[in-house]
């Protein structure tokens, strides 16, 4: 198998930013994407800022599979991060990353304190590979609208310092990825969470390995939105299946390609439930 190689020029320029300005982070927010959180750390973008305080953030936990969050938050606790997962757009959820990112800063706050000075605002990284939420988590954590968004990834080109609060100031900074992935699974994952772009991967090869893994991890699911898929299914006759029940045709047979771009669409949408892509085993 070939290397999958994605790391456009802005990415090499980001990366050498991100280490010029650690001299003046006192921590990291690593956000990665709760449904992928191995492929989703970058760990190039890791071993830069490795000596720093960090918070990692499990974001999107809305679209991953509950029970599997819990388990990769006690696995990151158990390795020794400080970890908290997230649905950017519940209120909640940022009150909860607040009081947990305050605690990053506490032994800087008390260090300055005992020297008489008055605490200064933390000044945090936030890091990540692209389209996982960064600028998303500042202007919920600003509570206005500082950061651009969009869901594409490499949205955000440069960095921006936004203060936050009286307490932090928070540096968005642009998504990068590993300069290639030996692992093709990987580059799989961030397709589906849409990290890098679908286009980078055969579509095919996309819905046959996604539909492989609904049926084996998450098969009620799938049967859930496609009540005429079973177990005897394999992705060619489902995919037939869901082209013939549809109406997709093509030239008086069934879309095959439409089908498969569809079925992608679903999943990357929500519409087959909360999935987590990798599972802690
Ligand atoms: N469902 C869901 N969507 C989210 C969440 N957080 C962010 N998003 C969406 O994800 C997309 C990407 O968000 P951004 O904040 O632009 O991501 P980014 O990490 O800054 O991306 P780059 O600038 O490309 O590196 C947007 O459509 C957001 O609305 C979340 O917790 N749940
Ligand atoms: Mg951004």
């Amino acid at each position: 198998m070939a290397d999958v190689h994605w790391f456009p020029g802005h990415m090499k320029k980001a990366q050498n930013e991100i280490e010029a300005k650690l001299k003046i982070v006192d921590c990291v927010i690593e956000l990665l994407d709760a449904r992928i959180p191995l492929s989703s750390r970058n760990q190039t973008l890791f071993d830069i800022t490795k000596d720093k305080a960090r918070l990692v953030v499990l974001t999107k936990n809305d679209l991953a599979d509950e029970k599997e969050t819990k388990i990769w938050i006690d696995h990151f606790n158990e390795i020794g991060f400080k970890a908290i997962f997230a649905d950017l757009n519940k209120d909640a959820d940022i009150k909860r990353i607040i009081s947990m990112a305050e605690s990053l800063g506490e032994a800087k706050w008390q260090k300055e304190i005992s020297k008489g000075m008055k605490p200064q605002p933390v000044r945090a990284m936030v890091i990540g590979i692209p389209n996982v939420g960064k600028s998303t988590f500042i202007n919920k954590l600003a509570k206005r609208h500082a950061a651009s968004v969009a869901n594409k990834p490499g949205h955000t080109k440069s960095q921006q310092w936004i203060k936050v609060s009286n307490k932090f100031e928070l540096l968005d900074t642009p998504g990068i990825l590993p300069s290639s992935y030996k692992n093709k699974e990987s580059a799989i994952n961030l397709a589906l969470v849409g990290s890098i772009s679908e286009n980078v991967l055969p579509l095919e090869e996309l819905a046959e390995h996604s539909f492989n893994y609904l049926k084996e991890h998450y098969f009620d699911n799938l049967v859930k939105r496609f009540d005429y898929i079973s177990k005897d299914d394999d992705f060619n006759s489902a995919i037939s299946k869901i082209a013939k029940k549809r109406g997709y045709l093509a030239k008086g047979r069934e879309d095959i390609e439409k089908s498969a771009k569809v079925f992608l669409n679903e999943l990357k949408n929500g519409l087959l439930g909360r999935i987590t892509f990798e599972l802690w085993r």
